[in-house]
């Protein structure tokens, strides 16, 4: 089961300036507290490929991988489900509207001498450090996206491959219930994502930036309309593309234009990454083509060279305490960056970068390479707890653009926990199905 996601990210920069005036930076531990329960990756999926291999079951009755079966059944289960919507939240954010993304940071508890009937607006609220308060859990808000992301992508990968009606019509009411229905809609923004609650001297009314990473969720979506589009279901309407990129014209300004988001972008680890590869995801589907490569570009030459060694190490993620995890999910970011910038497909608008990996001085694959290395014991250190089938996405993905470095290299997991994580042959070439298993 993925780690990434039962951990918050609670890593604070104390700084101590010492008698001699040496400045120390000094990093908490991270806290695992099971506050989110993520199963989502962020895993490029070449639409080109996806096509490919669905023309080559098309006809036939029998789906040479199992991987076809087992979209089948997702698809079959996620037909039978509700729609999925943040409005029904049992507490309201301090704008006081249910359409506004919510979640709290964990630590923080009413003050003991609060006798207020409604303690989010007039109590105190004081930091009980390590211990979560339990409200955490009554926040649907990040499950019900995460969910809606992988339901509404493989509901549309489905229809691309079995031509089902029910599963294009489902597909379009997730996505309307969550962007485009007044009723049910999110609002695009994240403004308030892991707030401090309360009336006291610590109370933020607005969210942390950190919180902004659950945002990397949208990108699946995307992804789910552009499937549906070229797949021509009449389920899914060109107003309602239109509406989709309202949205997210919305967004990908608030991403751009909010204080809390523009500390998101000058952030330079994991959280950079994904906040880059949401924003030229979004640009690309509103239409604003001319900014992608430019942002890409400085990336790869001002962030890049910081995030990976020449020998493959990243020292921002491995620093910390979960060092496999956060080398691995800055990876998968990493990797969905350079097929963005480079792929010509019908997923994107691109290629924005000609030859992209090449720009990247290697270092993704070498990151990769000692990912590898660390899986196979050879190197670095994995945490207790973490769960090695993290390395996959990246792996593979790196492996589908460079087979003969390497397939037969590394053996990618088939049977994850998470089911919806057992589809990669989907997207992976079917020469190299055989590369990874
Ligand atoms: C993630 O997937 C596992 C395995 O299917 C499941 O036990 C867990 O509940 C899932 N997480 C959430 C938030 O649903
Ligand atoms: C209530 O508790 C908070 C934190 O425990 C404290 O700062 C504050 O002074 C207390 N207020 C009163 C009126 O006792
Ligand atoms: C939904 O809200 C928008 C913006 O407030 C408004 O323009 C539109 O007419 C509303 N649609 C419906 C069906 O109520
Ligand atoms: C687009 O039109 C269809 C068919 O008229 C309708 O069902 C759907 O709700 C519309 N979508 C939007 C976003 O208005
Ligand atoms: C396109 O995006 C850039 C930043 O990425 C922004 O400065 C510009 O205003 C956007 N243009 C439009 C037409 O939205
Ligand atoms: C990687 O290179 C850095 C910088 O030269 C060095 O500090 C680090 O020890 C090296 N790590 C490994 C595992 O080789
Ligand atoms: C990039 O491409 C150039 C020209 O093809 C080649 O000389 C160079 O070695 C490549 N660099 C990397 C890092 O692949
Ligand atoms: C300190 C720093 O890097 N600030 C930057 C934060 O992001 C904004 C918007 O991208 C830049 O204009 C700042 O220079």
């Amino acid at each position: 089961m993925k780690i990434f996601s039962t951990v918050l990210l609670l890593t604070v920069a104390i700084v101590n300036v010492s008698q001699a005036g040496v400045i120390r930076k000094r990093l908490t531990p991270v806290v695992q507290t099971p506050i989110s329960f993520s199963n989502y990756t962020l895993e490029w999926k070449s639409l080109t490929t996806l096509k490919d291999n669905a023309a080559r079951q098309h006809g036939s009755s029998k789906y040479p991988h199992p991987a076809y079966k087992l979209l089948q059944s997702l698809a079959d289960e996620a037909v039978k489900k509700p729609v999925y919507t943040i409005v029904n939240k049992p507490f309201l954010p301090p704008s006081g509207d249910k359409h506004d993304w919510l979640s709290y940071a964990p630590y923080w508890w009413p003050s003991s001498n609060c006798t207020a009937t409604d303690k989010n607006n007039d109590c105190p609220f004081v930091n009980l450090d390590g211990q979560v308060n339990p409200d955490v859990y009554k926040l649907n808000d990040q499950k019900n996206l995460e969910y809606m992301s992988m339901d509404t992508e493989t509901l549309a990968m489905a229809y691309l491959v079995f031509k089902k009606d029910a599963y294009a019509q489902q597909a379009a009411n997730m996505l309307r219930a969550f962007f485009l229905n007044n009723d049910t809609m999110m609002n695009p923004n994240m403004e308030y994502g892991q707030i401090i609650r309360g009336n006291g001297k610590s109370a933020t009314h607005i969210g942390r930036a950190e919180g902004i990473i659950s945002g990397r969720a949208l990108i699946s979506p995307v992804r789910a309309v552009k499937i549906l589009e070229l797949s021509g279901t009449r389920h899914w309407g060109k107003n309602d593309t239109a509406g989709m990129v309202g949205w997210f014209k919305s967004f990908h300004d608030w991403l751009l234009d909010d204080k809390i988001a523009i500390d998101e972008g000058n952030t330079t680890n994991n959280h950079l990454s994904y906040y880059t590869d949401s924003l030229i995801t979004f640009s690309d589907f509103i239409g604003n083509y001319s900014t992608i490569e430019t942002k890409v570009r400085t990336f790869f030459t001002t962030n890049l060279p910081k995030q990976i060694l020449a020998n493959g190490t990243q020292p921002m993620e491995e620093l910390r305490t979960l060092p496999f995890h956060y080398s691995a999910f800055n990876l998968e970011a990493l990797v969905y960056m350079a097929n963005f910038v480079s792929q010509r497909d019908p997923l994107t608008h691109g290629p924005y970068i000609t030859n992209a990996w090449n720009q990247t001085g290697d270092s993704i694959i070498t990151a990769v390479q000692r990912l590898e290395a660390v899986v196979a014991g050879k190197t670095g250190q994995i945490e207790p707890g973490a769960d090695i089938t993290e390395a996959d996405y990246s792996v593979r993905a790196v492996g589908i653009q460079y087979p003969s470095q390497f397939c037969h290299t590394y053996k990618a997991s088939q049977s994850h926990v998470v089911p919806y994580l057992n589809l990669w042959p989907l997207w992976t070439p079917h020469s190299l199905w055989n590369c990874f298993s």
